[in-house]
C-alpha cells in the first residue's frame, strides 16, 4: 500500500532512490520515426540497440491531490546531427503542469501547444523549468554526460505520446559546428496542417 505518510530522499547528490521505485527504459528501438536522419537511425540500429534513456518513478494513486514525480536520465549521444532525446508528449489531461530542476549535464526542453506556439528553454543544473498545462515537452541532452532532470507533476495527469510521434515537435534540436541548434522541424508544418485538414 502506498504510504501516506511523508517521506524523504537525496538527489543532490544522488544516493539511492526508495525501494519501491519504478524503472522505465527507453531504447534506441523504441524511437523508430521519432529522428529526422532515418538511414543514421537504422545504421545505429544495427550495431546495437543501445539504451538512450531511463525515468524512476515514485509510484503514487494517479488521483486528485497526488503528485508522480521521479528522476529523468537522458543518455549523451546523436542520430545524425540530432542530439538523444525523450519522445515527449502532451499530458492526457491537457491543462496539467509540470516541474523540471535539471541537477545534472546540459541541455535543451523543447515544448509547445497544440495550437503550434512553440518554445526552447536551456536545462543545466540548479535551473528550474516550469511547463505550463497545455504545453507538450521533450528533453534533449546536448551535452556529453547524462542529462539528469527530477520532475514532478499532477498524478492524474496521464500521457498523449500519439500527437508527438506524428508529427514530432516545432523545433529539433541539433549540432551545428559542435554546438547546439535550434532549427524548424521540416515535418511539421506538413504533417500539422494535413492533420488540421482532417479534423
Ligand atoms: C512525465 C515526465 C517525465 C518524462 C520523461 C521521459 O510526465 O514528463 O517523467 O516521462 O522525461 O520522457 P517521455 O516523453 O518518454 O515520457
Ligand atoms: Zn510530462
Amino acid at each position: 500500500m502506498t504510504t501516506q505518510r511523508p517521506f524523504a530522499f537525496q538527489v543532490l547528490p544522488l544516493a539511492g532512490l526508495p525501494d519501491d521505485a519504478r524503472h522505465a527504459s527507453r531504447h534506441l528501438s523504441d524511437m523508430r520515426g521519432y529522428y529526422a536522419d532515418q538511414a543514421s537511425f537504422e545504421a545505429m540500429l544495427a550495431d546495437g540497440d543501445i539504451l538512450l534513456y531511463e525515468v524512476y518513478e515514485i509510484p503514487r494513486p494517479e488521483q486528485e491531490g497526488e503528485l508522480l514525480h521521479g528522476l529523468s536520465i537522458l543518455h549523451a549521444g546523436k542520430v545524425g546531427d540530432e542530439y538523444f532525446m525523450t519522445k515527449g508528449h502532451f499530458h492526457q489531461v491537457l491543462e496539467t503542469a509540470e516541474v523540471y530542476y535539471c541537477l545534472q549535464g546540459k541541455g535543451m526542453m523543447v515544448m509547445e501547444t497544440p495550437e503550434g506556439e512553440w518554445a526552447a528553454e536551456e536545462l543545466k543544473p540548479g535551473r528550474v523549468l516550469y511547463v505550463p498545462p497545455r504545453w507538450a515537452h521533450r528533453s534533449v541532452n546536448t551535452a556529453s554526460q547524462d542529462l539528469i532532470t527530477f520532475y514532478v507533476y499532477p498524478a492524474y495527469a496521464g500521457h498523449d505520446y500519439g500527437t508527438i510521434e506524428t508529427r514530432g515537435f516545432h523545433a529539433q534540436v541539433i549540432e551545428r559546428d559542435g554546438a547546439p541548434l535550434v532549427i524548424d522541424n521540416p515535418r511539421w508544418q506538413t504533417l500539422t496542417r494535413d492533420a488540421r485538414r482532417q479534423t
